[in-house]
């Protein structure tokens, strides 16, 4: 497959909804120095541009990822997204793996696919069945999806008579890696609005060697005799920033605090961004939230192109290793480094060239640097006490993160007929002045 650009239409927007004689750009397939070029195209125009490739290790590597709104042109996202580290501790403290490190999820444990597990279309690399693939065989294997889902409502909006509405659909491409008992799923979904998710699925079996107490689990056979004991899923994520296509990039955090005051009839909550300058780490909180950007990358509203980046639920963590070296609270949801090819873990990194265990060590060695060239490690943890339903298998179950444009355009990417002209406050709705609105709204009469 490798050289041939893999493009599949897809999505179902109503007819009429999108312009059809608008002209669309030409963008070129991706030129893939490692690994298979893949792009998708929503019917929308939306776009979507990559290469994938399988470490042994971190398994499905994607890189060179682009995005082009119907509207626009193709811009860089991401130089490389893969996962960086899954520590699976038991609450009995009688276990714990770091499953990247450890084992992998390339190689042997990364399974061929089949039409069963794959609606869409499969694609094959070269992987070693031994190893490095020093001492054994590297068939070609089948062990990537990329397949389309129905997403539901993705927007609806009536004013003057029109309705104006899509059904969405995403784009998904994942792989299957078997560690032990557990079938992990390494997917990423990707949604014709330019946002990314990456996800960490968990199904296959609950380990049949690890049941404890009731203090350490949950008893999922008759009676009271079986505990299955709990643990963790400790994923961490290395996002490697191409926003701006060279240019410098930074990163901000933005907190919305409530002042104390009220308003004629709300609280009055601050929003406020503050940069980060250096690399560091920073933890999660209600109303926050991170954005990477290119400040000299600015969109047609003269704003700097930047991704934000949403936690979902996630149990926060701190590694036994980091624990081991920084201290029980040295925990982060998100860390924040200057991109360096030898920091490949977010823990049990290789130090034989000095480049630090993992991400605590990557932010103290960097704390002088000012951030420029960004990488995000983003920690999502999920606690796992079993119950009566993971036998068996287990019910997929899903962690992960957002990564979301903000002002990568200047609309929204498709803009439906009719909308083209709304960018900023109008200055009438529905033939009524927007001062005469918002004076009734005051008023009291629009509640
Ligand atoms: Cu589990």
């Amino acid at each position: 497959m490798a050289g041939l650009l893999l493009l599949s239409a897809c999505g179902a927007e109503p007819e009429g909804q999108t312009p059809d004689d608008r002209p669309k750009p030409v963008s070129p397939a991706p030129e893939c120095a490692d690994g298979e070029p893949l792009a998708h195209e929503f019917e929308s125009g939306a776009r979507w541009s990559l290469c994938w490739s399988v470490e042994p290790d971190h398994g499905m590597v994607l890189s060179d990822i682009y995005f082009e709104a119907p509207e626009g042109r193709s811009q860089r996202v991401i130089d490389t997204i893969a996962i960086a580290q899954l520590e699976v501790p038991y609450d009995s403290g009688e276990r714990l793996t770091s499953d990247i490190t450890d084992a992998g999820f390339g190689g042997t444990w990364m399974k061929t696919l089949t039409e069963q597990e794959c609606t869409g279309d499969l694609h094959s690399t070269e992987i070693p069945n031994i190893g490095d693939g020093t001492h054994g065989l590297t068939p070609d294997r089948e062990v990537l999806c990329s397949t389309t889902v129905d997403a539901g409502l993705g927007y609806r909006s009536q004013e003057n008579g029109t309705l104006t509405t899509t059904q969405a659909s995403e784009w998904n491409v994942y792989t299957v890696s078997k560690v032990g008992w557990y079938e992990y799923i390494s997917q990423y979904v990707f949604t014709a609005d330019g946002t990314i998710r990456p996800q960490l699925g968990a199904t296959g079996d609950l380990s049949p060697v690890d049941f404890a107490d009731e203090d350490h689990g949950w008893p999922i056979g008759e009676g009271e005799a079986d505990y299955a004991a709990s643990h963790s899923h400790n994923a961490i994520w290395r996002v490697d920033w191409g926003l701006g296509d060279g240019q410098a990039q930074a990163v901000e955090q933005y907190d919305a605090v409530e002042t104390g005051d009220e308003g004629r009839k709300s609280r009055i909550v601050e929003g406020s961004l503050s940069r980060i300058e250096s690399p560091a780490v920073a933890h999660k909180a209600d109303r926050r939230w991170w954005r990477v950007l290119a400040p000299e990358t600015l969109n047609a509203d003269g704003h700097p192109v930047s991704y934000e980046i949403g936690l979902e639920k996630t149990d926060s963590f701190t590694t036994l290793r980091d624990e081991h070296h920084h201290g029980d609270d040295a925990g982060y949801d998100v860390a924040f480094t200057n991109a360096d090819d030898c920091q490949r873990f977010a823990t049990y990194n290789p130090t034989s060239d000095g480049c630090g265990r993992g991400v605590l060590d990557f932010v103290e060695d960097g704390e002088d640097e000012e951030l420029h060239d960004v990488v995000s490690w983003v920690a999502v943890g999920f606690h796992h006490v079993p119950r009566d339903e993971d036998q068996s298998p287990m019910e997929m179950h899903w962690q992960g993160f957002t990564l979301q444009p903000r002002d990568l355009n200047a609309q929204r990417p498709g803009l439906p007929e009719g909308r083209e002209h709304l960018n900023g406050q109008p200055d009438e709705w529905q033939g009524e002045d927007v001062d005469d609105l918002t004076e009734r709204d005051s008023g009291g009469l629009i509640e």
